[in-house]
């Protein structure tokens, strides 16, 4: 599809006609991928579409995409995507390791809340991991023969008429010069870049494109034209799902955060108390503390509405006496945490809550203590089945004659969920990723189990039911000296607990 201002026509056939693959018809001269190479100008001396070293001095330092992420990892990200193709091109068969692989993501778009009024923008998170770009109607193009280790990063068209009323655009300046890929267009050239590839190998998520518009106007031709192309989707996942030591540091100062505001939270509690008040609380702390936003909206569930997996209303009393359970996280310049603890607001387990608290936390401690390389996720969760059964047979919940199987049916009952998820710039991260994989260094997860008795369940000991316990930490496995707790900060022993809601 042509632009089509005529001007814009103009200058669109001149691209075509002068831009190949492998050519270096615009701002690139001489392209270096080796870190440390040669890099373009300066930066802007203005305000971009994101921080910049020059604006946010103190949330960004130079030679960084975002803060503390530098453009070498950038770089290197997309080199080891290069590569994953290269390798994957082998087995495509003996043209594929000739042919130009074409790789095309794009950003999101911004989305509207209703009229003109837009929802916090957030960046797609696979275009996010490649190119640093926090801007939407975005686009990231790698080619190369073979091993598409070449990028062109594509911006909005710098608009003083829009950018009147949306904020400073980077253009093709300040993304080139904040990313350090050197080939920088406007976005609405996307499409007659991607003509002149034609005949190649496509990379690119066809179901469910990130931005349906410039899906339609600019990668739909070439799709009509060409075979199905391979997903990317398992590609990146694979390469996100083993995190670098910044990206480690980040996670880290994500999960102090919500872990201080977990502790900040218990403190201010007392019965009877608003979930939206223990919500209020939660947020301002993580946004003081740091935090850009909260990951996700918040389980805030008292008493018998913790038995409610994804209980977001967070609009009723809980009395005096009742546990809440939280489960919330925050996000740190694009990387999550996500935590849960339970707790009684007035500050003192009762016998049957400690009882419960005490079974669920021990299976906790066994899971965690399970986090090494070649475990999986999947093999956690079954041991934390057999853990939760033993623990139900204990407490009377499941008669201690049932055999193995309904021990562990009951378990599956009581703990609906799976003992956790991978971790990083989502909260539930990397999903093509199989939980059956051996986990590996670099990787972060959750460890969570719970146990959820319904207040109407009249087969368990009454002083059980309306109970609902996780204890949820971010974890990041490590080869040695065991797994790296990142919410270790907050309070999860009974005792450290009280000792936090004590502190009014
Ligand atoms: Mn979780």
């Amino acid at each position: 599809m042509l632009p089509s201002n005529s001007s814009m026509v103009r200058s669109a056939a001149r691209l075509l006609r002068t831009w190949r693959p492998g050519c270096v018809w615009c701002p690139c001269r001489n392209i270096s991928l080796k870190p440390g190479g040669s890099r373009p100008k300066t930066l802007p001396q203005r305000y971009l579409g994101q921080p910049s070293p020059f604006t946010h001095p103190h949330l960004i330092k130079h030679g960084e995409v975002t803060p503390g992420l530098t453009q070498t990892e950038f770089e290197l990200r997309r080199l080891r995507l290069a590569s994953l193709i290269e390798a994957q091109a082998d087995r495509l068969g003996p043209s594929a390791s000739s042919s130009t692989h074409v790789v095309v993501l794009l950003s999101h778009p911004t989305r509207y809340m209703t009229n003109d009024i837009p929802y916090p923008f957030h960046q797609n998170q696979d275009f996010l991991y490649l190119s640093g770009i926090l801007e939407p109607d975005s686009a990231l193009v790698l080619y190369g023969t073979g091993r598409p280790d070449q990028a062109i990063l594509f911006v909005p068209r710098r608009d003083p008429s829009r950018e009147l009323w949306d904020g400073p655009r980077s253009g093709k300046d300040g993304a080139a010069a904040l990313t350090g890929i050197e080939r920088v267009h406007c976005t609405e050239e996307l499409g007659l870049v991607l003509k002149s590839l034609k005949g190649t190998v496509l990379w690119y998520d066809s179901s469910l494109p990130a931005h349906p518009r410039l899906h339609q106007a600019h990668v739909g031709p070439l799709l009509d034209e060409g075979p199905m192309p391979h997903s990317l989707r398992p590609l990146i996942h694979s390469l996100r799902a083993v995190k670098s030591s910044a990206e480690v540091a980040l996670m880290q100062e994500a999960g102090r955060i919500s872990a201080q505001a977990f502790r900040r939270t218990m403190a201010m509690c007392r019965g009877d108390v608003d979930e939206a008040v223990i919500f209020a609380k939660f947020d301002f702390e993580n946004r003081i503390h740091g935090a850009n936003f909260l990951a996700y909206p918040p389980v805030v569930a008292g008493g018998n509405r913790a038995n409610t997996l994804h209980y977001i209303n967070n609009n009723q009393i809980i009395k005096d006496g009742e546990m809440v359970l939280l489960d919330g996280g925050c996000e740190y310049f694009g990387y999550v945490s996500d935590i849960t603890r339970t707790w009684p607001v007035n500050g003192k387990f009762s016998p049957a809550q400690a009882e419960l608290y005490e079974a669920v936390l021990e299976v906790q401690r066994s899971c965690l203590s399970m986090c090494s390389p070649g475990v999986s996720l999947d093999h956690i969760y079954s041991s934390m089945l057999a853990l939760l059964g033993r623990q139900l047979r204990r407490l009377g919940v499941v008669k201690a004659s049932s055999s193995e199987a309904d021990v562990l049916k009951a378990a599956r009952r009581y703990c609906p969920h799976h003992i956790g998820h991978y971790l990083g710039m989502d909260v539930h991260d990397t999903p093509e990723l199989s939980r059956s994989q051996p986990l590996q260094p670099g990787m972060a997860i959750t460890i969570e189990p719970g146990l959820y008795i319904a207040e109407d369940n009249d087969q368990v000991p009454k002083r059980f039911r309306g109970l609902g316990i996780r204890i949820e930490d971010d974890v990041v496995i490590r080869d040695e000296g065991g797994a790296l707790i990142l919410s270790s900060d907050a309070p999860k022993t009974i005792a450290d607990v009280e000792k936090a809601c004590a502190q009014r």
